[in-house]
C-alpha cells in the first residue's frame, strides 16, 4: 500500500492547523474524503441533479441509474444481495429501524435483548426505547479488564427469553474486535438473530455479511471515506420481507388507497421520501476507492500502525492505555489517559500542534463507568496515517506533559 500516493488523494491533508501540518487522528469520529468522493458530489449537482425513481426525463434517469448503481457497489462490498441494502441517514438510524420495525413486531413483555457493556449509545438507547415500549429487558455481555468480551458468559446469557443479540464488531473506545462469528453461531444454535453494529468495523476490516451470517448489519458512510448523511442497513431478505416499514410516505409504496397501502418491494419499502441521492452516489465512490486500495491491505496497514503506535505510546511515563494490547485483536482506535492530565486539556494542547484527536466519553458512558473513568483521549488511525504521525503524537504528548508539570509547579 502506497501511503504517500494515497495521501495525495485527500486534499484536506495538505492544510495547516495552527501553523502546523494537520495530523488527523480522529477517524473513529469521521474519516476524511478522497477527491474522487468530492468529485462525485460535484458531478451529481452540476451534471444530473434530479429526483430518483420518478421522472422520465434524462436527468432523472441518470440520477436513478447512478443511485441504484451505488447500491450495487455497496452490496458487493459487503457481499450481500442488492435488494437487502437499505439506505438510512446513518448507522444510528439503521439500528433504530431494526429496533422499531423488527422489535415492535417480535418482542413482547418479559423478552430479553442481549447487548454488551461496550456498545456505543447508538446500539443501546434504541433498545432502551424498545424496552420501555414493550416491557422487555436488556442484559449485557460483560467487558473484562483487558477490554475483551467475557465470552465464556455467553451460553448462560443466551438462556431465558433472549429475542435478539446486538453487538459491535469493533469498539470505538477500546478498539477491540469482537468474536462476532462465535456469537452468531451460538445465538443461531438457539434460533436467535444477531445484529452487528459495523460502524467501526466495516470501514477498517474486510466484512462479508453473508459469510459472517449476521441477520442485521448497520454502518455509516462518513466513517468509510464517504459523505455524511448516509447509513446502511443490511438484513437477511426473509427478515426484511416480513418486517413492516419504518417510515411511511413516497417511494415506499406500490399502491395507496385512502384507508390503506401496499408496500413497495425491497429495498424501497424501507426508503420513504426522497433519499440522500448525492451522498449515496458519493458513498459508491468511497467504496470504489476502498476496493481499489483493498480492504485486506488497509487492515494490514492499520494493524502495523497500531502495533507501532502502542509501542511508542507505552514509552511515555504515566500514560495508561485501554483495550487489548495485541494489535491482531484490535483496530486502530487507541484510547489512553495521562495520569494527572485531563483528556480535554490534552486534546487542546495537541490541537496547538495541529494534531486532531478526540477526548470525552465517546458516546459510551456505561463503558466509561465500568472502567472507572469519565473520559479518555483517543487517537484513531486510518489508511492515510503514517508512523511519522504516530511519532508526532508521542512528541506532542511528551510536550503536553512538560507544559502541565511546569504549570502545576508554579
Ligand atoms: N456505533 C459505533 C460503534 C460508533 O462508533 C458510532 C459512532 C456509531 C455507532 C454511530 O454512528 P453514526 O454515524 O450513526 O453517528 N462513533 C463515534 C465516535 O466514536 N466518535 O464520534 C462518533
Amino acid at each position: 500500500m502506497d501511503v504517500t500516493n494515497i495521501r495525495k488523494d485527500f486534499p484536506i491533508l495538505d492544510r495547516k492547523v495552527n501553523g502546523k501540518p494537520l495530523i488527523y487522528l480522529d477517524n473513529a469520529a469521521t474519516s476524511q474524503k478522497p477527491k474522487a468522493v468530492v468529485d462525485a458530489l460535484v458531478e451529481y449537482y452540476t451534471r444530473y441533479n434530479a429526483n430518483v425513481h420518478r421522472g422520465i426525463h434524462t436527468l432523472s434517469e441518470e440520477a436513478t441509474a447512478r443511485y441504484e448503481e451505488a447500491r450495487g457497489k455497496i452490496a458487493r462490498f459487503i457481499g450481500a444481495p442488492k435488494s437487502t441494502v437499505i439506505f438510512t441517514r446513518n448507522a444510528t438510524e439503521a439500528i433504530n429501524l431494526v429496533s422499531h420495525s423488527w422489535g415492535m413486531k417480535h418482542v413482547a413483555a418479559g423478552d430479553e435483548i442481549l447487548l454488551t457493556e461496550m456498545e456505543h449509545h447508538s446500539n443501546l438507547v434504541p433498545w432502551q426505547l424498545l424496552a420501555q415500549a414493550k416491557g422487555c429487558s436488556l442484559k449485557f455481555i460483560p467487558v473484562t479488564g483487558d477490554g475483551q468480551l467475557a465470552i465464556e458468559e455467553l451460553p448462560r446469557l443466551l438462556e431465558g427469553r433472549t429475542k435478539l443479540v446486538a453487538l459491535t464488531l469493533m469498539s470505538n473506545v477500546l478498539g477491540t474486535i469482537n468474536p462476532v462469528k462465535q456469537v452468531i453461531q451460538a445465538a443461531h444454535a438457539k434460533g436467535i438473530p444477531v445484529l452487528i453494529d459495523g460502524a467501526q468495523g466495516v470501514p477498517h476490516l474486510p466484512v462479508n455479511a453473508l459469510e459472517m451470517n449476521c441477520d442485521f448489519l448497520a454502518f455509516s458512510s462518513h466513517k468509510m471515506l464517504g459523505p455524511t448523511g448516509v447509513g446502511v442497513l443490511y438484513a437477511k431478505e426473509a427478515i426484511l420481507e416480513e418486517m413492516d416499514p419504518f417510515l411511511g410516505g413516497g417511494d415506499m409504496i406500490r399502491d395507496v388507497w385512502l384507508d390503506h397501502s401496499i408496500w413497495n418491494d425491497l429495498p424501497w419499502k424501507f426508503e420513504a421520501g426522497t433519499p440522500n441521492i448525492a451522498d449515496v452516489i458519493g458513498l459508491g465512490a468511497a467504496v470504489d476507492y476502498l476496493e481499489k486500495v483493498g480492504m485486506p491491505d488497509i487492515r494490514s496497514h492499520e494493524e502495523a500502525l497500531t502495533r507501532y503506535a502502542l509501542r511508542r505510546l507505552r514509552e511515555i511515563d504515566g500514560l495508561v492505555l485501554y483495550g487489548p494490547m495485541d494489535p491482531v485483536q484490535r483496530g486502530a482506535a487507541i484510547s489512553f489517559n495521562i495520569n494527572g492530565l485531563h483528556p480535554h486539556d490534552l486534546g487542546q494542547l495537541l490541537n496547538e500542534e495541529g494534531i486532531a484527536i478526540r477526548a470525552g466519553h465517546h458516546c459510551c458512558k456505561p463503558l466509561m463507568r465500568k472502567l472507572g473513568l469519565t473520559a479518555t483521549a483517543r487517537a484513531s488511525f486510518y489508511l492515510y496515517n503514517t508512523e511519522a504521525e504516530a511519532d508526532a503524537l508521542v512528541r506532542a504528548l511528551s510536550k503536553a506533559k512538560e507544559v502541565f508539570s511546569v504549570v502545576s509547579h508554579r
